[in-house]
């Protein structure tokens, strides 16, 4: 029995070009889909329609990667495989404004940032628990709220 996604719980989920592929899918659970894991409905593991499981940065791309978030701050966590980075702002106005930007962002890439604010500062590490250390994600965000913060 195939399933449409106008009967689905999570169909007002938007998914981009993923949504195409959980349309035509038998599996009852978008958000297995979106988890990378397998249906807790149906208990089916929907390898097909799953997108491709994260991986930790390989040590080349580490190298090209680093750097330059080095230069911006961003350090690298003393043994656990994240980079973290402190944002300090005017007053508590701007860093939750910051705050809201990027939260709108990692939900767009479906990948969220651990951090801790009070007032006008913002602590954030990044790490992809996925893979348990860094991927591009991780490289991808904190390009991004170095962009952010300097608005
Ligand atoms: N955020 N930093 C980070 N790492 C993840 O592995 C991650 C995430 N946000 C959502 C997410 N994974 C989802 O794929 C689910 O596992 C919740």
């Amino acid at each position: 029995m195939t399933q449409s996604i106008l009967h689905h719980p999570y169909k007002r989920r938007t998914f981009g070009a993923a949504h195409v592929l959980i349309q035509s899918s038998w599996c009852h659970s978008t958000v297995a889909f979106v988890q990378r894991k397998s249906c807790a409905a149906c208990a089916h593991k929907n390898t097909a329609n799953m997108a491709p499981k994260i991986q930790r940065l390989p040590e080349g791309e580490r190298a090209h990667h680093l750097p330059p978030l080095h230069s911006t701050q961003w350090v690298v966590v003393a043994g656990r495989d994240a980079i973290y980075k402190e944002f300090v702002f005017k007053d508590f106005n701007q860093a939750f404004g910051f705050m809201s930007r990027v939260a709108l962002q990692a939900e767009k890439m479906d990948h969220h940032p651990e951090w801790f604010n009070v007032y006008n500062k913002v602590q954030i590490t990044l790490s992809t628990h996925e893979c348990g250390g860094l991927s591009q994600l991780d490289i991808t965000l904190a390009t991004f709220i170095d962009q952010i913060s300097l608005m």
